[in-house]
């Protein structure tokens, strides 16, 4: 049996320990994450008040901050949380959206990773590519079309910042530098549906609530989804996006760790 089977266990972990995560993320995605948590069976909640985010991030199983509508006000409730998380002990879990599209993101985006000690970092290859000075193209918060060694970026990205790095995109990669880590599920619609990425970040966090090894956690969560994605896919394809965003809800909530045991493509590298 591979490692990972046993790692795809964490889903009933997550499910009976019902972990909170709060989030700082941003207004496109707010509905969508707290509904695709739930249907995973942990428990959201959005909390970005300067008055009550270092109380609330303390209290959480992991934290999550997402940069894709940062503000200044924003940014710092972000600090706040980051640090009140670091002392605590609750991981941080970091999605750098959009950085590189223009510069205020990248420099967020790197200020955060410089300030806040970040258990995981997840983005597509253009933000990390980006948050770490190297060159990749990126429209807004898309990636765009980059020749560069997906697998060699990532653990560049992982020992430059310290931290798991999952970078995602038809293939996904998890690394801490050493322990590298393909995962081949999903499905193109997932392209299609605003969110997908950000509700990624936000799984990798309840999983990392009840998993301190967090490659483990990152691997775990990237295969439930992915897995979750195709079964969506099979049901709703022939609809179209908006099926396939119900779909997948619905699979979120339905697969268990058979499933993902079953259907998980994850190799090592
Ligand atoms: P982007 O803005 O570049 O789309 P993102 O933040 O939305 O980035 P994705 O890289 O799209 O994040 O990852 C979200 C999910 O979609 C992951 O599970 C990933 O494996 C999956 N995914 C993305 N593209 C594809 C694809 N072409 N085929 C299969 N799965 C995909
Ligand atoms: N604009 C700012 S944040 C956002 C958009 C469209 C959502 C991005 O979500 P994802 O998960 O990266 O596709
Ligand atoms: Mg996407
Ligand atoms: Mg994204």
């Amino acid at each position: 049996m591979d490692n990972w089977h046993k790692w795809a266990e964490l889903l009933e972990r997550v499910r009976e320990a019902n972990p909170l995560v709060h989030h700082i993320t941003n207004v496109v995605v707010t509905n969508f994450t707290a509904n695709g948590l739930l249907a995973l069976g942990a428990s959201p909640v959005m909390a970005y008040a300067k008055e009550e985010v270092a109380e609330m991030a303390k209290l959480a199983g992991a934290l999550v901050l997402n940069i894709g509508t940062l503000n200044a006000t924003e940014v710092e409730a972000m600090l706040m949380a980051g640090r009140a998380a670091n002392e605590a002990g609750v991981p941080v879990i970091f999605d750098p959206v959009g950085a590189g599209a223009t510069s205020y993101r990248t420099e967020t985006a790197r200020y955060i990773a410089e300030q806040i000690k970040l258990a995981a970092v997840r983005g597509n290859a253009a933000e990390i590519a980006n948050m770490i000075g190297e060159p990749w193209m990126i429209k807004g918060v898309d990636a765009g079309q980059g020749s560069g060694d997906v697998v060699a970026l990532a653990k560049r990205a992982a020992a430059k910042l310290g931290t798991v790095v999952a970078i995602t995109g038809k293939e996904d990669v998890v690394t801490d530098g050493q322990a590298t880590y393909l995962i081949r599920n999903g499905h193109p619609l997932l392209t299609k549906v605003t969110g997908t990425g950000c509700l990624l970040t936000s799984v990798v966090g309840a999983f990392a609530a009840v998993e301190p090894d967090v490659v483990k956690a990152a691997v775990a969560a990237l295969a439930y989804y992915g897995v979750a994605a195709e079964q969506a896919a099979a049901e709703a394809e022939k609809h179209g996006p908006g099926s396939f965003q119900a779909a997948f809800l619905d699979a979120l909530a339905r697969i268990g760790v058979d499933d993902v045991k079953r259907d998980g493509r994850v190799e090592q590298r």
